[in-house]
C-alpha cells in the first residue's frame, strides 16, 4: 500500500508540477528491488524516457540503479528502507534511512519521504501549487498506517491531516433506505462521487487530470467500501480503515498472486467507472485471500502433520514479509 501510495502521489504530484511523467509498475514476483529487467521494461515502453525516479524502493537496487546509468539516465532515489552498505550508484538518494543521513525521524514511509519532497520542491519553484501539493498527504498519511510507521513527531500530524482530506472525499447519500432492523441506511447506489466536498472545490481550479484523477479514485475507492458495506458512514473513514480494511485489501493481490494493476486503476483508470471496478475487484480478491487464509489455517491445525507441534506443512503461498523497513 505504501508503494501504491507514493506511486499515485509521485506520478498526480510530478503530473500537476507539469512535468512529463509515466509511472512504472515493477512486478513485485521479482521482489523489492528494481531490476535491469525493470529498466529495460521501462526503455521499451517510455522510449524518451531521461530521468529514474524511485518511491519507496531502489536504495539497494544497485544492478538496476546502474542499468539505468547505462542508458545515461539521470537517476533519483526515494526510498525509506535501510541502506545495506554503501554504493548507490544514484545521481540522488533522498532515504531517512540512509547509512550517513541525519534526519530525526527514520521512521517515514515511502509515500512521505517523496511528499516532502515535492513539497520542498514546490515551495521553492512553483508556490502557488503548495496548496495542490499539500492535499497529496491524503496519500503519504495513508502509506504512513499502512507500512506500520511510529504515529509520532511528523507522522502524526501527516495522519489527521490524510484523514480529513479522505473524509472530504466521503459522500454521504441523501437517499437512505430501511435496512433489516427497523432504521434507515444511507443507499449505497444513490451516492455520487463528484459530490464530494474536495472535488467540487477541485473542479472549480485548474489541475491536472493526472492529479484529479487520484482524488477521484480515493473517492471511488470509499464508495466502493460503502457498497461493500464496510465504510458505513464519515465517523468509519478512520485510521482503522486505513489499517484495517484498505491496506489489507490493497495488498491481497500479492498474498494471492493476483496482478497488482487494479490497486493501481483505482486512481489511474481514466473513467470513474472503471477506478470503482477496479477497487470492486481488489476488494473481491481479498475476501478471495480471507477464505485462503482460513482454508490454510484449517490445513495446520486439522489436517496431517506429523511433525507437529514443531514442524508444520502448508501448500500456502510464499507471503511477501519484506515489506516493512528494518528501522
Ligand atoms: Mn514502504
Amino acid at each position: 500500500m505504501d508503494g501504491i501510495s507514493s506511486g499515485v502521489l509521485g506520478y498526480a504530484g510530478l503530473k500537476e508540477l507539469g512535468f512529463n511523467v509515466n509511472l512504472h509498475i515493477p512486478d513485485y514476483r521479482r521482489g523489492h528491488d528494481l531490476t535491469p529487467e525493470d529498466i529495460a521494461e521501462i526503455n521499451a515502453r517510455f522510449p524518451g524516457t531521461t530521468v529514474l525516479l524511485t518511491c519507496d524502493g531502489g536504495v539497494n537496487s544497485h544492478a538496476g540503479i546502474r542499468a539505468a546509468r547505462m542508458l545515461g539516465w539521470q537517476t533519483l532515489v526515494t526510498d525509506h528502507h535501510q541502506e545495506l552498505e554503501p554504493g548507490s550508484q544514484a545521481d540522488i538518494t533522498v532515504d531517512p534511512c540512509r547509512l550517513d543521513e541525519t534526519y530525526a525521524l527514520g521512521g517515514i514511509c515511502g509515500a512521505h519521504v517523496l511528499y516532502q519532497i515535492l513539497e520542498a520542491y514546490a515551495a521553492a519553484h512553483q508556490p502557488f501549487k503548495l496548496w495542490a501539493i499539500r492535499l497529496l498527504r491524503l496519500f503519504a498519511g495513508l502509506g504512513t498506517v499502512s507500512d506500520v510507521m511510529p504515529v509520532l513527531y511528523e507522522n502524526r500530524q501527516l495522519v489527521r491531516d490524510s484523514l480529513s482530506i479522505a473524509r472530504l472525499l466521503h459522500v454521504s447519500a441523501p437517499k437512505t433506505i430501511p435496512n433489516p432492523w427497523g432504521g434507515m441506511d444511507p443507499d449505497p447506489d444513490a451516492i455520487d462521487i463528484a459530490r464530494a466536498t474536495l472535488l467540487q472545490l477541485l473542479a472549480t481550479e485548474d489541475h491536472d487530470p493526472a492529479y484529479v484523477a487520484a482524488f477521484e479514485g480515493f473517492a471511488a475507492l470509499l464508495k466502493a467500501f460503502a457498497q461493500a458495506g464496510k465504510v458505513r458512514d464519515i465517523d468509519s473513514v478512520n485510521e482503522g480503515f486505513y489499517g484495517f480494511y484498505l491496506a489489507p485489501a490493497m495488498n491481497s493481490p500479492r498474498r494471492t498472486g493476483y496482478p497488482i494493476d487494479d490497486c493501481f486503476a483505482v486512481f489511474t483508470a481514466p473513467s470513474i467507472a472503471e477506478r470503482l471496478a477496479a477497487m470492486h475487484r481488489v476488494i473481491e480478491n481479498n475476501e478471495r485471500r480471507k477464505e485462503l487464509t482460513a482454508l490454510h489455517l484449517a490445513e495446520l491445525n486439522d489436517g496431517d502433520q506429523p511433525l507437529a507441534p514443531w514442524v508444520y506443512f502448508s501448500a500456502a503461498p510464499v507471503a511477501c514479509t519484506a515489506c516493512s523497513p528494518t528501522r
